[in-house]
């Protein structure tokens, strides 16, 4: 496999909102995130990704753009921008931009013009169907954030389509004026000196509309090659894809060394297996291992040689990775650090969401009004209108609501958690007292130190960058384990993903395996025996001597 400059890189996402504000005004902004790359850089990541910072009327917190080349006035100005790039490359640091190109605001320009008659030239940058024979929605196709995803034009008397709220139209990808334009605003981005691209839903752009076909298209993947020949794929950037809907065959097809497409894809098998068929995360199944470590092994075992995996428990639409797959009470830290050691030692781009350094955790909110997120305030209403009672929803909501990932960053435990000095855009969680960077950077033997020994460590030994994974001691109920193996060396990575003390038979081929312990969440253990007592989260990864 050719060797990549970000292989051995660890990603860290932001979500500007919630992690710094500069200017007390309650939301997180540019100079707020430029205040705290000394504390990054000392993590050691080497990538951002920035969740959106562009100028939006915010219906859905950045992901509704209204001009992709200019900063919201919240969030800073597009100098603010140019000196955070230059500041974060100073430190080796380099920012990934959330490419939202499946919609646009409905404030954005074009679809302003579109508006304006049928015979716009902006008209077609949109998806327009006529209303179906009842004057209703062309057809029954539901939008993530509920309710219908068509909605009328009442001047036109057409519908246009939009995948998620009524404010995203959705752009109209077969249109190649729509190419020209998003490949020139990519290229004068990249042209500011920024690593790459995080693609929002990228796998929705190819949609065939009236055959409901919404991902994985037919000219998906045409789109995404022509994208790369005429913007990312002229240097050596940072691309990864969201695609809710891939399955390692597409993965391979997106992030396949010959495809001239992406470098890596976020696949969602891992969380979305904890879902309802029905309610789906608004109902989510208890984790259990079993089930789990078979979706790893198949991406890890699918992606061996070929293709390149991304690697993540959470970001800012999903749960806590501590509360989802850990354990928030007794065992918060060592379940955190176990989480950290197994995600940085499977093969992939290991990617922290902000505040997952410190084990933070979601939040009870316990009434409706105090949660922010468009999909979990539409989806409340639309499913108590459906008869679905509110602490059903409620638990839903505490479960899997993205709000969870979205309160803001616990720097200290002054008030509002050091993350503004004025009442914040959502309320914080009240455990910042407790969990917070001040306190972590204070304890030695803190998840933030872990999380910093993690990153070190794969950038000092190649097993972890280019091993191969190979699962042992499959069918063991509470333990996941796996070798990875590269040149000879061999790294044993062993995890108890449970907060039971357990007594642990090492099948004889491995009783006499030991080494250097790289890191550990107990005592280091350097070597194995015919039984181990593990401990509740145990983990531990052994680089096995020759
Ligand atoms: O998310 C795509 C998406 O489908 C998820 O938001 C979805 O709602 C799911 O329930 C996740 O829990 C992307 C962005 O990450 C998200 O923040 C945006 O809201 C969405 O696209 C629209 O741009
Ligand atoms: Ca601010």
């Amino acid at each position: 496999m050719e060797k990549k400059w970000w292989h051995n890189a660890v990603v860290y996402q932001i979500y500007p909102r919630s992690f710094m504000d500069s200017n007390g005004d309650g939301i997180g902004d540019i100079n707020g995130i430029i205040s705290k790359l000394d504390y990054l850089q000392q993590l050691g990541i080497n990538l951002i990704w920035l969740s959106p910072v562009y100028r939006s009327p915010m219906d859905d917190n950045g992901y509704d753009i209204s001009d992709y080349e200019d900063i919201a006035a919240e969030f800073g100005t597009m100098a603010q921008m140019e000196t955070l790039i230059a500041q974060a490359k100073q430190r080796d640091i380099h920012i990934l931009m959330d490419l939202v190109v499946n919609h646009t605001s409905d404030e954005h320009p074009w679809f302003i013009e579109a508006l304006k008659s049928k015979d716009n030239p902006y008209r077609d940058f949109y998806i327009w169907r006529k209303p179906a024979a009842d004057g209703g929605p062309p057809n029954d196709f539901r939008s993530y954030f509920g309710g219908s995803g068509w909605a009328l034009d009442e001047a036109s008397g057409e519908y246009y389509l939009h995948q998620f709220s009524k404010r995203q139209p959705d752009l109209n990808w077969d249109n190649p004026r729509v190419h020209d334009e998003v490949h020139a605003m990519m290229n004068r981005w990249l042209a500011k000196g920024i690593g790459g691209f995080r693609m929002d839903v990228i796998d929705l752009i190819g949609k065939e509309v009236d055959k409901q076909i919404m991902a994985n298209g037919k000219n998906l993947h045409l789109l995404i090659r022509q994208m790369n020949r005429a913007t990312f794929g002229k240097g050596d950037y940072v691309t990864v894809g969201e695609a809710w809907s891939a399955t390692p065959e597409d993965a391979l097809l997106y992030s396949g060394a010959e495809r001239e497409e992406l470098s890596m894809v976020f696949q969602f098998d891992h969380i979305k297996q904890f879902w309802d068929e029905h309610a789906g995360k608004w109902c989510s199944k208890p984790f259990e291992l079993a089930s789990f470590k078979a979706v790893i092994e198949k991406w890890q075992t699918a992606l061996a040689h070929q293709g390149w995996n991304s690697l993540f428990w959470s970001n800012h639409d999903l749960p806590r990775a501590v509360s989802k797959f850990g354990d928030e009470g007794a065992f918060r830290v060592p379940s955190a650090k176990m989480l950290a050691t197994a995600l940085h030692c499977l093969k992939g781009t290991p990617y922290i969401y902000q505040g997952e350094e410190i084990g933070m955790t979601n939040v009870r909110f316990e009434t409706i009004d105090d949660y922010r997120d468009i999909e979990s305030l539409n989806l409340y209403h639309v499913r108590l209108a459906e008869g679905v009672s509110h602490d059903e929803m409620m638990l839903g909501i505490h479960a899997n609501g993205r709000d969870n990932a979205r309160t803001p960053m616990h720097w200290d435990d002054s008030p509002n958690a050091g993350f503004t000095t004025v009442k914040p855009w959502i309320a914080v969680n009240p455990n910042y007292r407790e969990i917070n960077v001040a306190a972590a950077l204070a304890e030695p033997d803190s998840i933030l130190w872990h999380y910093q020994k993690m990153v070190a460590l794969r950038k000092q030994y190649p097993v972890l960058v280019y091993g191969d994974f190979q699962p042992v001691l499959r069918d063991h109920p509470q333990v996941f384990a796996w070798v990875r193996s590269l040149d000879g060396e061999r790294l044993l990575v062993l995890n108890n993903f449970t907060a039971e003390h357990l007594t642990l038979d090492i099948p004889p081929e491995m009783q006499n395996w030991h080494g250097e312990c790289l890191i550990s969440n107990y005592a280091p253990r350097d070597q194995l025996a015919v039984r181990l007592e593990l401990q509740p989260y145990e983990s531990f990864a052994l680089l096995i001597g020759r």
